[in-house]
């Protein structure tokens, strides 16, 4: 066997339940409410009134046993949950992986969007069960719950990728996701607090 750095966890089998929305054994849940998304939606006076109001759990993510280690292959599973801030939908913080590593999303149920955004060219990609969401290195990445139900989607990542939330939360994502009368509209982004 080849030396590492960092040993490698052992071989295992996890059970991905696409319906539960979990996989077993687990690892650490993350739960993000709306008070830990300061600085995200446009309109911050509705933000700051829902944080300070019910303060609604907004997206969870649970992951597998396999830690984020170099080498090692991490996956978990997002749920956001349906809600909008002043017609702007629900959405993840988003990050840039600053050792600049590709990821995918398998859309598992409900419907959302994933925007991308390198700092120049922006994209969105329409999620839905069975669809593949490509993040190539280099692209900052956001998810957004479009609908009125839960969208949950499973992300495979490399260990090693690590999270940078200030790249985000400095340059936006290139566009903003908004209600509109057939469903969601992209519109260009806006400072927070600009609405
Ligand atoms: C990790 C992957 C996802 C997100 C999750 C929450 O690289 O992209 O597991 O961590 O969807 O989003 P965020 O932006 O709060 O980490
Ligand atoms: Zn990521």
């Amino acid at each position: 066997m080849p030396e590492f750095a960092t040993q490698p966890v052992a071989p295992m089998a996890i059970t991905f339940d696409p319906a539960a929305a979990t996989l077993t054994p687990s690892g650490p849940t993350l739960t993000r409410r709306m008070s830990d998304l300061e600085g995200l939606f446009a309109d911050t006076e509705a933000w700051r009134e829902a944080a300070e109001g019910e303060n609604p759990i907004v997206y969870e993510v649970v992951s597998s046993p396999v830690p984020e280690a170099d080498r090692e292959l991490p996956q978990s599973i997002t749920t956001i949950h349906p809600g909008q801030v002043s017609g702007e939908f629900w959405m993840t913080k988003g990050h840039q992986h600053p050792n600049h590593q590709g990821e995918i999303y398998l859309g598992i149920e409900g419907v959302g969007g994933l925007l991308l955004f390198d700092g120049e060219q922006r994209r969105y990609l329409d999620m839905a069960p069975g669809v593949i969401g490509y993040i190539p290195p280099g692209w900052a990445h956001r998810s957004i719950n479009t609908s009125d139900q839960p969208y949950s989607f499973l992300a495979v990542y490399p260990g090693s990728a690590g999270h940078d939330y200030g790249w985000v939360l400095e340059h936006g994502m290139g566009h903003r996701v908004i209600s509109a009368d057939d469903g969601h509209a992209l519109i260009d982004f806006s400072p927070t607090g600009a609405r």
